[in-house]
């Protein structure tokens, strides 16, 4: 059997050499083993020091995830009480990180006494975007060896370092150089700290020095994180962590440290960032899929339509180094296509997130172009024109004609049956859906809609390239809205029948961004224009199988112009960015609820939220039962990364399973009631959600083609 850690001595140094694929995580086998290693080494008097390192392309993930829920991650060995034996060696511990190290894969190189690290490896501590903090003395020893402002930054952003960085700073002691090979270079960078007389320096003996940080630093910084983490939990614990080690001695500062990570990790937060940690994960296994499957190549892209969808499609490629050919009909728009994108890079020059050389390296990538002929050689085209069936049929059968064999073809609809677009070439094997979210960008969801005709190679590749693109791709089947819209319909539709029962727009948009939505449904209605949604209904009204209160109140503000923030008024009046409460939008509410019979209410905040949430819930029990979605999981990644769901609730799939399915049940059983008619409508519970009900499960325990 393969050990998780592997020994070996070389020139009178121990390699010790983690080997625990594919990240190195330390669960508790790895843990016992490094432990019985290092004490061989320890006890063996021919050896004089010790390298830790591993192979594969990491140098560890840090703690094992899994363990968090499963308790088992205080098993012994521990990870603070091992760090703090490696730190108390008598012997020199020198860290050589091969590749990236994070959370509690950091702890354990800053336990060490050196580091020495191949110039590519990343540094950092992932352990906020898990709810959590670094628990086995990160933030005790980090600002002990770099200070508290570097600390503070790496620990409450999460981000990592470049080694580069990390050696300016002093966390890296040196980069690996030069064609030997690299552990034997470790052992030689050892073997001269052996020379040299090099003391054991361990992090404990240091203190953070206070006396270069700017007066009030700690606490404006205090104040920032709090202002940027709005609703999460961990980050101010990260800060008050590292404060306890600018104040207190090691020991204490490790116990406060404990306290503060058992405080984060048993909150509600953590569990839901870590169901989305593994569930992002998850999304790229999809069970119907044989492992052997392969990806088709991938090297040039072309894009129909130079709008923002189109344009920002083609950003993301190009930022990815992949080539694009943009297409639109005529020069005008083209044109127009290319100088927003142009623009866009221009603006991130101006901000510092691109050089000059960069932008141009990005859009010589970039090859507009009036003429389908161009597209032939793409490997992919993704097809970015309007909602509409007609024209999406056209641009098809043009690409059918054009594009050459094996080539994908894509489309991005948002609504659309892509077996229809598909039915419309000979070749529906090569016809996917791919839903990018506006900005599309920024956005990092992909809808990948899977035809009942796309061949699984097809699949396969729009996973692989969501990846390359930085993005999440979530496999979903055919149906209107596909998962994340579907599910929004019920979320708009009660918030907008809220609205005629007597609850201020405001209010409720107030009530959804007090819960962590990023927006409310009016301001997002807004900020997209009620015009493009009344396009959508208007092109698919056999598909809208809405109460007529519904859109009554859009539909009358697309009437009277207002359709937005591009039109200065909507839902809310604006100046400049600025929302303004409109008591027109409420005297319009009071008199469409007339006209329906609907009684108006006082209404309150639990209710607001309660009801959008629950239907919204409700809806995904059914596409997950439908087996349009493959799991609940997916549903989530979908709302945390294309619809502004807040990441610390996990997902609404994770609420749900957080505040139990029974209670969603129930509540959805009593509005059923309370609001008479319209709960008899439209608030019965999916058969999925009552039969986990009565079996006490969760919805993360369902998966596709068990039955409802
Ligand atoms: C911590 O350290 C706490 C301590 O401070 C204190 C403790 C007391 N555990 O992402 P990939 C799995 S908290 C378990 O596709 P990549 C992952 O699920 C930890 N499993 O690879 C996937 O499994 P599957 C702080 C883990 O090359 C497989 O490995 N550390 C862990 O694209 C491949 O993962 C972090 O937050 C883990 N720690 O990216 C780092 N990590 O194949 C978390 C990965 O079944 N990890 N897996 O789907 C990452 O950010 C990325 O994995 C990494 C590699 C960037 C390292």
């Amino acid at each position: 059997m393969r050990e998780s850690v592997s020994y070996g001595v070389r020139n009178s140094v121990a390699v010790l050499t983690l080997n625990s694929p594919p990240v190195n995580a330390m669960g508790q086998t790895l843990r016992r083993a490094l432990k019985t290693h290092l004490e061989t080494a320890l006890a063996d008097d021919s050896v004089e020091a010790i390298v830790l390192t591993s192979c594969g392309k990491l140098f560890s993930a840090g703690a094992d995830i899994g363990e968090f829920a499963a308790g088992v991650f205080t098993a012994e060995p521990s990870l603070p009480g091992l760090f703090d034996q490696i730190e108390a060696s008598p012997k020199l511990v020198v860290a050589a990180l091969n590749g990236g190290a994070f959370g509690g894969g950091l702890e354990l190189a800053l336990a060490c006494h050196y580091r020495y690290v191949v110039p590519e490896a990343q540094l950092g501590f992932p352990e906020v975007s898990l709810g959590i903090l670094p628990g086995a003395g990160g933030t005790q020893r980090l600002p002990r060896l770099v200070g508290a402002q570097t600390a503070l930054e790496m620990i409450t952003s999460g981000r990592p370092v470049s080694a580069y960085a990390a050696r300016k700073s002093g966390l890296v002691d040196e980069l690996h150089s030069g064609e030997e090979e690299f552990v034997s270079s470790a052992v030689g960078f050892t073997r001269l700290l052996l020379k040299e007389g090099a003391p054991l320096r361990s992090c404990r003996r240091l203190s953070v020095d206070l006396t270069k940080l700017p007066d009030g630093y700690l606490r404006q910084f205090r104040d920032e994180v709090a202002l940027r983490s709005k609703g999460f939990y961990a980050p101010l614990r990260c800060v008050q962590a590292v404060e306890a080690a600018c104040t207190l001695p090691f020991r204490e500062g490790l116990k406060r440290e404990a306290e503060l990570f058992l405080e984060c990790l048993h909150t509600p937060q953590a569990r839901a960032q870590q169901h989305l940690f593994f569930a992002e994960r998850e999304c790229a296994t999809i069970p119907d899929l044989s492992k052997k499957t392969r990806p088709r190549v991938l090297k040039l892209v072309g894009i129909v339509g130079a709008g923002t969808m189109g344009g920002g499609i083609a950003m993301a490629f190009v930022d990815a180094g992949i080539p694009v050919r943009l297409l639109d009909k005529d020069k005008e728009s083209l044109e127009r296509g290319m100088n927003v994108i142009r623009d866009n890079y221009h603006n991130s020059v101006l901000r510092g997130r691109l050089t000059c050389e960069q932008v141009e390296a990005r859009m010589a990538l970039l090859q507009g172009t009036l003429f389908f002929d161009e597209l032939g050689d793409a490997d992919l085209v993704i097809e970015a024109a309007y909602e509409n069936m007609a024209v999406k049929k056209e641009i098809f059968a043009t690409l059918e004609w054009i594009c050459k064999p094996g080539a994908i073809l894509a489309t991005n609809t948002s609504t659309l049956s892509v077996d229809e677009i598909a039915a419309a070439t000979a070749r529906p094997q090569d016809v996917i859906g791919l839903h990018f979210f506006s900005p599309a960008r920024i956005m990092r969801l992909v809808e990948i809609v899977h035809g009942s005709r796309t061949a699984p190679e097809v699949v396969v590749t729009a996973l692989e390239m969501a990846k390359k693109i930085k993005k999440v791709g979530v496999v979903v089947g055919v149906c209107f809205g596909f998962a994340g819209n579907r599910m929004l319909e019920p979320y708009m539709r009660e918030a907008n029948r809220l609205v005629l029962e007597g609850a201020s727009p405001e209010r409720v948009d107030r009530v959804l961004t007090d819960f962590g939505m990023a927006m409310g449904v009016f301001s997002m209605a807004d900020m997209a224009g009620n015009d493009v949604g009344v396009q959508i209904r208007q092109s698919r009204p056999d598909q809208y199988r809405h109460d007529p209160s519904f859109f009554l109140i859009s539909d009358r503000l697309y009437r009277m112009g207002r359709f937005g923030q591009k039109s200065g008024r909507g839902f809310y009046g604006y100046q400049g960015r600025n929302r303004i409460v409109d008591p027109e939008v409420n005297a319009l509410a009071e008199e469409l609820a007339a006209s329906l019979g609907i009684r108006r209410r006082p209404i309150d905040d639990v209710e607001i939220l309660e009801r959008c949430l629950y239907v919204m819930i409700n809806e995904g029990a059914e596409v997950i039962a439908e087996g349009v979605a493959i799991r609940s999981g997916d549903l989530d990644v979908i709302w945390c990364n294309g619809m502004g769901f807040p990441v610390f609730r996990g997902g609404p799939m994770q609420y749900a399973d957080e505040i139990g399915i029974d209670g969603i049940v129930a509540g959805i059983r009593g509005y059923r009631q309370r609001l008479e008619e319209y709960g008899a409508k439209w608030f019965t519970p999916s058969p999925l959600l009552e039969r986990l009900a009565q079996e006490g499960k969760k919805l993360g325990q369902f998966r596709k083609g068990q039955q409802p």
